[in-house]
């Protein structure tokens, strides 16, 4: 599938969930639903690097930069002018924990690739967070229409433990792919490493393969 039929598809999927009332409750039947070796929690594990950057939305800034037409850097107030959305997915983190329902609301990411408008050369997405964390993920799969940049959790804006003021959220890949406390946004041409991927886990990340490792 090209990346604009993808996009496309990810855009008009989107359309039909506002449509439908945004978030519902994932009605998959449970045996399907767990990938293989995790568990499921009632609780929200935190994980981190141990360190909470506090960025308030009056200095947070999200710069968005690379192969693309028109490099932004977002203000809050610009970026809540962006498209908004709710969408409920499930959490696996590669420490063997998945949450069900997670019910996240933000931007869709192919809303915020509209606005940059990536050149045909961009493949690979790397993001840089307030806590010095980066990861790294090929632009094909943001483009599902269930990445966000996600502003809150439950209706609520995010807390600091669960990466304020915006996160990433990728439901189909192992949660470390999702960057906490985001703060840049560079699309590329190569790919590029990040935090645990430099440390051996895996580059493609799909808890339904239990690719966990490199
Ligand atoms: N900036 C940042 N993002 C991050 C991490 C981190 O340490 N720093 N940890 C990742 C990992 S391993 C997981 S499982 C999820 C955890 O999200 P949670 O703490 O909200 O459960 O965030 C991911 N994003
Ligand atoms: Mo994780």
């Amino acid at each position: 599938m090209s990346r604009e039929t993808r996009y496309i598809q990810s855009k008009e999927r989107w359309a039909e969930k506002k449509k439908a009332g945004g978030a519902r409750k994932l009605d998959i039947p449970s045996e399907h639903r767990l990938p293989p070796g995790q568990r499921l929690t009632d609780g929200f594990p935190v994980l981190d690097l141990g360190r909470r950057p506090e960025v308030s939305t009056e200095v947070w800034e999200l710069v968005v930069n690379g192969e693309v037409e028109i490099p932004r850097t977002f203000k809050w107030e610009q970026f809540m002018e962006l498209p908004q959305a709710e969408d409920v997915s499930d959490m696996h983190c590669v420490t063997t924990w998945s949450k069900y329902d997670c019910r996240w609301g933000g931007v869709p990411f192919v809303d915020l690739y509209e606005a940059v408008r990536p050149t045909a050369s961009a493949r690979h997405v790397f993001f840089t967070a307030y806590d010095d964390y980066t990861v790294n993920v090929p632009l094909d799969k943001l483009l599902d229409d269930d990445v966000l940049i996600a502003t809150h959790f439950d209706g609520k804006p995010l807390t600091l433990d669960h990466g304020a003021p915006a996160r990433i959220i990728v439901p189909k890949l192992y949660a470390w792919k999702g960057a906490k406390f985001v703060r840049q946004i560079t699309f590329m041409k190569e790919d590029k490493l990040g935090f645990w991927e430099i440390r051996g886990y895996s580059n493609t990340a799909d808890p339904w393969t239990e690719d966990r490792f490199a």
